[in-house]
């Protein structure tokens, strides 16, 4: 089963929308394989957003990354590493679907409450940076009501 890396943002920590954050991916019917509140230092947000170096915001990236505690989670289930990105919304804040996470709780795109891997390969790479401990190992009993 696939799964897919993601990370509510100091501001959506901050801002107090953890517990609507994961009833999302809940409802959905997405399994939680991995939760933790962390925050991170200087050389792992860079590390976590190495493609990124090259960008203007890359340095006020890691700021507001490091900036305070985030809760980095694996979520599972059938095509999450996609889906996920639509239950997250666009990146760019034109283009923000009124119901997705930032569409319904961020304006600007430096302040846009959560991560989410953008494919199954760096969703692997992710989930290893972010667990290197592993995640659980168990099977939501739903399953039958939720996969046909
Ligand atoms: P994504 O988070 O939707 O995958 P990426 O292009 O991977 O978007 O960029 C990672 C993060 O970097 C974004 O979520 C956003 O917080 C930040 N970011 C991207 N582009 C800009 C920008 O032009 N200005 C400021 N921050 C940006
Ligand atoms: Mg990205």
């Amino acid at each position: 089963m696939e799964q897919t890396f993601i990370m509510i943002k100091p501001d959506g920590v901050q801002r107090g929308l953890v517990g609507e954050i994961i009833g999302r991916f809940e409802k959905k019917g997405f399994t939680l394989k991995g939760l933790k509140l962390i925050t991170v230092d200087r050389p792992f947000a860079e590390k976590h957003y190495a493609d990124l170096s090259a960008k203007p915001f890359f340095n006020g990236l890691v700021e507001y990354i490091i900036s305070g505690p985030v809760v980095a989670m694996v979520w599972e289930g059938k095509n999450v590493v996609t889906t996920g990105r639509k239950i997250i919304g666009a990146t760019n804040p034109a283009e923000l679907a009124p119901g997705t996470i930032r569409g319904d709780y961020a304006i600007d795109i430096g302040r846009n409450v959560i991560h989410g891997s953008d494919a199954v390969e760096s969703a692997r790479k992710e989930i290893a940076l972010w667990f290197p401990e592993g995640i659980a190992e168990w099977k939501s009993s739903l399953h039958p009501w939720i996969y046909e």
